[in-house]
């Protein structure tokens, strides 16, 4: 971890020199780590950052002590301001160990008694360019050793701040516990981060505001490209997203303008939200915009230029195994304007140049090529796919319909037990069903209401459905059956036309259930990218994000317990909403919902409930868990022992509530604690009332008046940001890079017998797959953008790792300790498991492993680590 390696080092350097050069006794030592220009590589982005290291020299930058026991009246009783200091070079030859990329100065602080011992730090940047501090270091306070402030940020000339930048030291108060003399300092600051709410806030800005996201369409382009305003109103609640405050678009004055492409760097985050980054190119979603800039461009021409459908599984296989040749004149034609490193992501050369991808590790394993299409594969992936969230516990047969009566008839399933009961291993349907071993992917009430839209005004042709599911007596699941339904006005209201098919394996028969089970994972595929990924990850987060850094100081507690799980998210989600979840991107290009996409969402969170994203109710609530799981000793209540997901995420459950327990009972000694603390008050009021603005009257908030609220609310927040994501973001490349297994979209219907479209299926199978699911270049588009979305950087960050010195408390120090330890057991447990050959679920045909939630990770695609906020 860089960060690590860098504190013990300047740890080292610092003792080193103080051992050479004592300061004289009315001086306190400091030293101030900067990183370097060159290492940023920014200049494209930010030309101006500090050019030489030599320019911060000087009175160029100015610091300040502040006084945190001695208040001065004069300054409103804030408190005592030292005499203004200097940094100084400080060429620290003989010291190796300084981590590359920084530039340590020097800078000495007169000081006497009277102003004891200092709190915080005031800096001014007097230069014409920011730079990036990363930490100052207080030598031989009196009385107090070294004091260490983390700082993290972006510091831009003072000219553009109303208000100076202030660090505080990295100790920690509860808002009654600050010290009178920083009392103002923190507010103050707080009041800075807040803004005043109005202005277009720009590059540099540190202000956290909300918005809705009128952000998405672009009407100015043509009618076609408006989209509806999600959140604010009844009909489309949503989260909120954070405030940038472009100006309205000239159509719709409620549509906040677009930026033009080149420009998508500039959307505006928060300064310290984006890019704290050694390197650019650590930071994966900036390569988003050269895929949506160049490479799919690319793409397009290439699909134009060649046979632009794939015809078979072979020709898929070559894309990862051999490779498409590319005409040179496409090459000459387009890759001027591709940067070099972003060609060899997708483009290999072998003497000529070749689109070739890498290999998904759902077919690396060539002993069994068409693993992936088994049934129990089929039912595996519910559990340790990159979607497992959705499966649940059958409860009554046929599966029935909760549509409104009012609007829809005869939306109950037409399933029958002939249907099914031969393949219950000897069980009859009733006795399956109070076994408890029959489950239902239910995709039916929750696209039925938009499957006419869809179908006649997009370019897909979809089902809506149901798979039936039989729990065998090996652990593995077996789908028995699956329903696939269109919507059928019946006088004036809504009924469906279902069609249910069963297992076969050969002929013709065989296809059309493959066909069904590709139907079943095209619905899937929109709800995993659209609700699972997006909506019940990245964009629930955002509120918590902003709420926490608007409400809680950088000395609150709960700020330092959830900072680390807020890493680029903010950064993360506005790209989205320029290249992927917008109007005409690459969501709307690629998924079924076409143009209604994010709208769907919007309905779906109108039933998203916060306390049901804790795992042990999410699995109450779905059937899985019989009953309450209230620690690991209750895991033989789950149904479905071997449910990797749920198995490997209750150990990283419980691992996190217990951390968050030990963490926030130091600090809380009593529920009143937790009631009497403004800033905590207000933090969560504002999360509820305007983050969340549109959920604020559910009953389900926890009501921030108790202990137990506070740990179940901070260990849900964590969980999302950590666990959850990593489990539905990083399979993506692993088991959807290989399309066939996942395509995104249908553009035509299941043949029917007697159709051209079925002598068709009998006469060329594979060409009927591939002209039914997802066209090439939809396929093509979605793999080269999972492909980006499943890597782990080189910088990654990992549950439970943090900053050195993040805070002094020696309590909460030995808790992360052994959060950290715990984190580590339970890495070999999972280990064990996947070696486990009892365990069927955890490899599965495809003999890939279940690592998602493996805590620590690998870089690249490789499907392992849980990180510790929502980075891409
Ligand atoms: C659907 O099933 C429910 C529950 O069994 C039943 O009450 C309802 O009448 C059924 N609807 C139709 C149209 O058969
Ligand atoms: C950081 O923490 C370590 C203990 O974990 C301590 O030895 C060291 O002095 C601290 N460094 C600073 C700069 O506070
Ligand atoms: C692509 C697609 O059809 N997605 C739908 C599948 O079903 C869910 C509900 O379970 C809908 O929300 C998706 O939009
Ligand atoms: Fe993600």
């Amino acid at each position: 971890m860089i960060l690590g390696n860098l504190a013990s080092s300047v740890g080292n350097v610092v003792g080193d020199i103080t051992g050479l050069n004592k300061p004289s006794k009315n001086t306190i030592t400091g030293s101030v780590v900067i990183v370097k220009k060159n290492v940023l590589d920014f200049t494209a982005v930010h030309s101006t950052v500090a050019d030489s290291l030599f320019e911060l020299l000087g009175n160029q930058v100015s610091l300040q002590l502040v006084s945190a026991e001695n208040p001065d009246p004069a300054n409103d009783n804030g408190g005592k301001l030292g005499k203004l200091a200097t940094l100084e070079y400080w060429n620290l030859t003989y010291t190796p160990l300084l981590a590359g990329d920084d530039s340590l100065y020097k800078v000495s602080f007169e000081w006497d008694e009277e102003f004891g011992i200092p709190g915080a730090i005031i800096l001014r940047n007097n230069h014409t360019a920011e730079f990036f501090l990363k930490t100052i270091t207080l030598e031989n306070v009196p009385g107090e050793g070294r004091i260490h402030f983390v700082c993290n940020s972006w510091v831009y000339p003072d000219r553009r701040y109303k208000k100076p930048r202030i660090f505080f030291s990295n100790k920690t108060y509860l808002p009654h516990e600050t010290p009178a003399a920083l009392r103002k300092f923190r507010e103050e600051e707080l009041q800075v981060l807040r803004g005043d709410g109005t202005g277009q806030l720009k590059t540099g800005d540190r202000v956290y505001d909300y918005a809705l996201y009128n952000d998405l369409g672009d009407p100015d382009k043509g009618a076609d490209l408006a989209r509806p305003v999600l959140g604010g109103l009844a009909q489309y609640p949503y989260p909120r997203r954070g405030r940038t405050s472009r100006p309205p678009s000239k159509t719709d004055p409620k549509t906040e303008s677009r930026l033009f492409l080149p420009n998508i760097l500039n959307i505006y985050v928060p300064r310290d939200e984006q890019f704290a980054h050694l390197k650019l190119s650590d930071f994966i979603a900036y390569n988003l915009k050269g895929l949506v800039n160049q490479i799919i461009p690319l793409l397009e021409a290439f699909v134009n230029y060649t046979p632009n459908e794939f015809d078979s599984f072979k020709d898929v296989d070559n894309l990862f195994f051999s490779g498409l040749p590319l005409p040179t004149d496409l090459i000459n034609q387009v890759a001027n304007n591709i940067p070099l490193e972003m060609m060899g992501e997708f483009f290999r050369s072998d003497g000529q140049q070749l689109l070739k991808f890498p290999v998904p590790k759902l077919i690396e394993d060539r002993s069994n090529p068409f693993a992936w299409r088994t049934d129990e594969e089929f039912g595996r992936e519910m559990l340790a796919g990159l979607n497992p969230l959705l499966i649940q516990l059958l409860k009554e047969f046929p599966p029935v319909s909760n549509l409104d009566p009012r609007v829809y008839v005869n939306q109950n399933s037409s399933i029958t037990k002939q249907d099914i009961e031969y393949n219950l291993d000897g069980l009859t349907v009733e006795e399956a069903l109070s076994s408890k071993r029959l489950f239902i992917l239910d995709h039916h009430d929750t696209i039925m209401p938009y499957l006419q839209t869809i179908n006649e005004y997009t370019e897909a042709k979809t089902y809506a459905s149901r798979t039936i599911l039989f729990l065998r007596g090996d652990g593995t699941l077996k789908p028995v059956a699956i329903e696939l339904s269109l919507p059928k006005m019946e006088e004036d209201k809504i009924g469906c036309v279902n069609k249910v098919y069963t297992p076969a394996e050969h002929g013709v028969e065989g296809w059309i259930w493959m066909l069904a089970k590709a139907f079943v994972n095209v619905n899937d595929s929109g709800h995993h990218q659209l609700v699972s990924h997006w909506l019940n990850t990245h964009a629930v987060l955002e509120p918590f994000v902003i709420a926490t850094n608007r409400q809680l100081s950088v000395v609150h507690p709960i700020y330092k317990l959830l900072h680390p799980h807020f890493r680029d998210t903010m950064t993360i989600n506005a790209l989205a909403r320029e290249l992927l979840i917008n109007a005409n991107g690459i969501i709307e290009r690629t998924f079924c919902p076409g143009k209604y996409s994010l709208e769907m969402s919007s309905v779906i969170y109108k039933s998203w409930n916060f306390m049901d994203q804790a795992l042990p109710n999410d699995l109450k609530k779905r059937g899985i868990a019989d009953g309450d799981i209230k620690s690991l000793d209750d895991l033989d209540r789950l149904l479905i022992k071997d449910y990797p997901y749920a198995v490997d995420g209750l150990k990283i459950w419980f691992a996190i509530e217990n951390w968050v327990r030990d963490y926030c009972s130091f600090y809380y000694k009593t529920d009143e604690m937790v009631q009497r603390d403004p800033e905590l008050q207000a933090w969560w009021k504002e999360l509820r009332e305007v983050g969340h603005g549109d959920k604020k009257d559910e009953p389900w908030w926890p009501k921030m008046q108790n202990l137990e609220d506070l740990i179940q609310s901070c260990t849900i927040i964590i969980w999302i940001a950590s666990a959850l994501h990593a489990a539905v973001n990083y399979g993506q490349y692993a088991f959807g890079g290989y399309f066939p297994n996942r395509p995104t979209l249908s553009r035509r219907f299941m043949p029917e017998k007697g159709t051209p479209e079925y002598a068709e299926l009998e006469k060329n199978p594979e060409k009927v797959f591939f002209r039914t699911m997802s066209s090439q270049l939809q396929s093509l588009t979605v793999i080269t953008v999972v492909e980006t979305l499943s890597n782990h950087a080189s910088d990654e960050v990992y549950l439970g790792q943090r900053t050195p010195n993040w805070t002094t408390d020696a309590v909460p120090l030995q808790a992360s300790d052994a959060f950290n330890r715990r984190l580590a057991e339970i890495e070999g447990v999972i280990l064990k498991m996947n070696i486990d050959k009892k365990l069927k679920n955890r490899i599965g045909p495809v003999n890939v492993p279940y690592n998602l939630l493996h805590p620590t990770g690998e870089i690249g695609i490789s499907g392992k680590g849980i990180p510790n906020s929502i980075s891409i």
